[in-house]
């Protein structure tokens, strides 16, 4: 085997722990990993990445390079998969295949890894590979391997729980609520649908995954004390599973580099942001891979209209942001555009949605609640309206309402249901949360406790100074 492929090497500090991090795929699970990389790059650490060419988005190709040209310090090793027979997988989504190939070709890591120069001493990957990497990391080169895990603490609770539930269960698995001990019980219609099916490819990656978790050497969470206080103590007190490894809050992550294609110029959604009053903004987005149907997309948009806020929409119709090719004029039904030229902007385009929130002009958010837009509202101070469509969302909600993010429609269709909230009640939901003064003092505490937690001595920064001496002491 080919000693890893070095493409920028730089000076190197001797002695410096080389960490190696291997992420996964979909932009809410690349972003995690690069923002702690950056973070962890100014800690007098060595780091390479992992990565695997093509990616499945464009956006996930723009945000790797704009990572390694950011940090140049930092080498990239070439990952080639295993083929994947896509047609044993007959509609499985395009992320869930990509994290099966992964898998199935994690047992070249270890000869890969093996020839890293300097030597690693530790490894970091998504949990999405964590049953495949942790007994390559550990048993085959004796490193230690933390997970880093994407999602909300109260989602990793699940996750870590869901296997002895099903072991508790019944003999064919069905599945129905979920008491998550210490944590709250989750209904069957809040569990990512997938799971309700044992023999779905998300299932028995799921299942396998948290079987794996006790032997990690702990988890890096995107989340911050006061967030998720029951979550985060439970796992930690041994309460969801005994000997459950250790925790670190590692949140809010925050990026440091925009991409080249987030470049706030003339006609940018940021100069339209910058003209419009304080607060006066609905911002709607569902992430990168919620694909809303035409019929609620025009339900959206009507609730807009009648809403009559002013709103930037940043519009997905394809999982894939390489597939849509559709004309938003086609997408969003005649004249819409024409009647809110000024009042509104919609764009297919990626936008830097960690500013957009950070804007003065954006006044409440409408999201699937995706667990990274979770806490860029809460950075932010803007509150969420959340409308979760899939996976793990509705699990967010949970945790970004106890939190004091925002609210959440609970009657709101999932995604794959015969079923559309109408533009007028979207409407009026707009206008009732807009004007709720309760909803914004709590999350704008919520913003104030993320700052708490990141500033020197707060529980965020206490957490990355315990994982980096930890690192330091392999
Ligand atoms: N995002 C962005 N611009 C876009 C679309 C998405 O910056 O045009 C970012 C968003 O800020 C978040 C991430 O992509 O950090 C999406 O992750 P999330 O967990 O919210 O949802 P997912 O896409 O995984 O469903
Ligand atoms: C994507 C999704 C559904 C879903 C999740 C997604 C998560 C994240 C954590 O990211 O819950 C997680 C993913 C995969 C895994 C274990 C944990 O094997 O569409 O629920």
């Amino acid at each position: 085997m080919a000693p890893p492929e070095m493409l920028s090497s730089g000076e190197q500090d001797r002695g410096a722990p080389h960490v190696v991090f291997i992420p996964s795929a979909g932009m809410g699970h690349l972003f995690p990993f690069f923002r702690f990389i950056t973070a962890l790059s100014s800690h007098d650490v060595d780091i390479s990445v992992v990565t695997v060419l093509p990616t499945v988005t464009t956006a996930e190709a723009d945000h790797f390079a704009a990572l390694f040209t950011a940090l140049p310090r930092i080498r990239r090793i070439n990952f080639n998969l295993l083929p994947l027979d896509a047609s044993a997988f007959p509609g499985a989504d395009p992320f869930f295949l990509r994290w099966e190939s992964l898998r199935r070709s994690a047992h070249l890591l270890g000869p890969l890894l093996a020839g890293a120069t300097p030597s690693m001493s530790a490894v970091i990957t998504d949990v999405t590979l964590a049953s495949q990497v942790i007994p390559i990391v550990k048993d085959e080169l004796h490193l230690s391997c933390h997970i880093l895990f994407p999602s909300s603490t109260t989602m990793l609770s699940v996750c870590a729980y869901f296997p002895t539930y099903l072991d508790g269960a019944n003999a064919d698995h069905v599945v129905s609520d979920v008491d998550v001990p210490g944590v709250r019980r989750f209904t069957k219609a809040t569990l990512p649908q997938a799971l309700h099916d044992p023999n779905n490819l998300f299932t028995k990656q799921f299942v396998a995954n948290g079987r794996g978790f006790t032997k990690a050497d702990g988890f890096l969470l995107n989340t911050f004390e006061a967030l998720e206080p029951e979550a985060i103590a439970a796992l930690r007190g041994g309460k969801v599973i005994p000997c459950f490894p250790p925790v670190f809050t590692v949140g809010p992550l925050k990026s440091m580099i925009p991409a080249e294609s987030e470049k706030a110029g003339a006609g940018s959604p940021m100069a339209w942001l910058d003209e419009q009053p304080a607060r006066s903004v609905v911002y709607v987005a569902f992430g990168n891979r919620c694909a809303v149907t035409l019929d609620q997309i025009r339900e959206i948009a009507a609730g807009l209209e009648a809403s009559s806020f002013r709103f930037l929409w940043v519009l997905k119709t394809t999982v894939v942001d390489r597939e849509d090719t559709v004309e938003l004029k086609d997408v969003l039904g005649d004249g819409f555009l024409e009647r809110t030229q000024g009042r509104g902007l919609v764009t297919k385009a990626w936008v830097d949605q960690e500013a957009v929130l950070n804007h003065p002009a954006v006044g409440l958010f409408l999201s699937h609640s995706g667990w990274n837009s979770v806490l860029e509202a809460a950075v932010g101070g803007v509150p969420l309206l959340a409308w979760p469509r899939l996976g793990d969302h509705h699990v967010n909600a949970t945790a970004m309402v106890s939190g004091g993010v925002g609210v959440w429609m609970e009657h709101w269709s999932w995604d794959g249901e015969d079923r559309l909230v109408s533009g007028e009640e979207i409407g009026e939901k707009l206008k009732e949360v807009m004007a709720d003064e309760t909803v914004r003092a709590r999350v704008a505490k919520v913003r104030e406790e993320a700052a708490k937690a990141v500033d020197e001595g707060g529980s965020t920064y206490r957490s990355m100074q315990e994982f980096v001496a930890k690192l330091k002491a392999n």
